[in-house]
């Protein structure tokens, strides 16, 4: 029997370094009775995990299908719950445990432990996990878990932040020898920023989650410090993708924001008559040549995703 600590599918950096933590945890406390839990990942990573881990020189997970589970197998999930989110394939009556700081939408036949905290990040739940066990990570990890709670909170910037993710984030950054934490969260958005190689449809599905308001409705998000040139060069060939993608999965609305980290400012994309109109209800403002500037909004979860939703309510 095995033990898998999996996040997401289209895993960020606090999925990937939430499930490493998770298991050096586990392999640490006998207590939660997990010792060979392996941390895995569903999908390859993107630019800005890529550039941590080598940064850090840490090994990734390995990447896992659901035929590789076998039926006596156990799973963890870690920075998401719900159905969609997960590991295709993956059966549900597998799910142990979850830990989490996003919405729950569970509808699961057995009892399992739940882990839900309102923080900035998983990273930090699981920090407060092994400080509750007086383990600590050692410097590479703790650097990495650093590097998650920056890239979830945008660098302490998103409302989605608490005491709990600076306080904690400080003693990451002293137990990972990260003097100047500000420069290393420009690395981070700059590594985030690298859409070099990415196609105009994998940037329209980069961090993209469909919502079952009253449309169905399509939000990605692309967190850049340079949204100006993506927004000069690339407006056009996006529009088109996002139409490409709308299509193929069946949704009513689609929303592609490019949110500037740095400026902290938001604008999104507009694809039609439709999305005009609710976007200007849920936000405000006119929409010009297919795009809205929504200000400073830069949670999703907290205020892009909610606004559409009551707009539509
Ligand atoms: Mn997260």
């Amino acid at each position: 029997m095995k033990t898998y600590i999996i996040g997401h599918t289209k895993p960020d950096t606090d999925s990937v370094v939430a499930a490493m933590a998770t298991a050096h945890l586990f392999q640490k406390d006998e207590t939660f009775l997990r010792p060979n839990a392996l941390a895995v990942i569903a999908d390859p990573l993107n630019p800005e995990t890529k550039f941590l881990f080598e940064k850090f020189e840490l090994e990734i997970p390995p990447q896992i299908t659901a035929d590789q589970i076998k039926p006596e197998d156990q799973v963890v999930l870690v920075d998401h719950n719900e159905n969609y989110q997960r590991l295709g394939g993956l059966n549900p009556e597998q799910i142990v445990e979850i830990i989490d700081h996003h919405k729950p939408q569970l509808n699961l036949g057995q009892p399992i432990f739940l882990n839900f905290k309102v923080w900035g990040s998983t990273s930090t739940i699981i920090y407060y996990f092994m400080k509750q066990q007086g383990i600590m990570p050692e410097a590479k990890l703790a650097g990495l878990m650093l590097a998650a709670i920056l890239s979830d909170t945008v660098g302490y910037k998103s409302p989605t932040t608490t005491d709990k993710d600076r306080k904690f984030g400080a003693e990451l950054a002293n137990l990972a020898g990260i003097k100047d934490v500000e420069a290393f969260t420009l690395e981070i958005f700059k590594a985030k920023s690298d859409i070099s190689s990415l196609t105009d449809e994998q940037i329209v599905r980069n961090d993209f989650k469909i919502f079952e308001f009253n449309k169905k409705t399509f939000i990605d998000q692309l967190e850049t410090v340079e949204q100006d040139s993506i927004l000069n060069n690339k407006k056009d060939s996006l529009l088109k993708a996002m139409q490409k993608t709308k299509e193929a999965e069946g949704v009513e609305l689609l929303f592609v924001a490019i949110t500037d980290i740095l400026k902290v400012n938001t604008i999104l994309l507009i694809l039609g008559e439709e999305e005009a109109r609710v976007a200007e209800k849920a936000f405000g403002g006119q929409v010009k040549d297919h795009t809205l500037d929504i200000g400073s909004k830069l949670s999703r979860k907290k205020e892009i995703a909610p606004a559409i939703e009551k707009a539509l309510a």
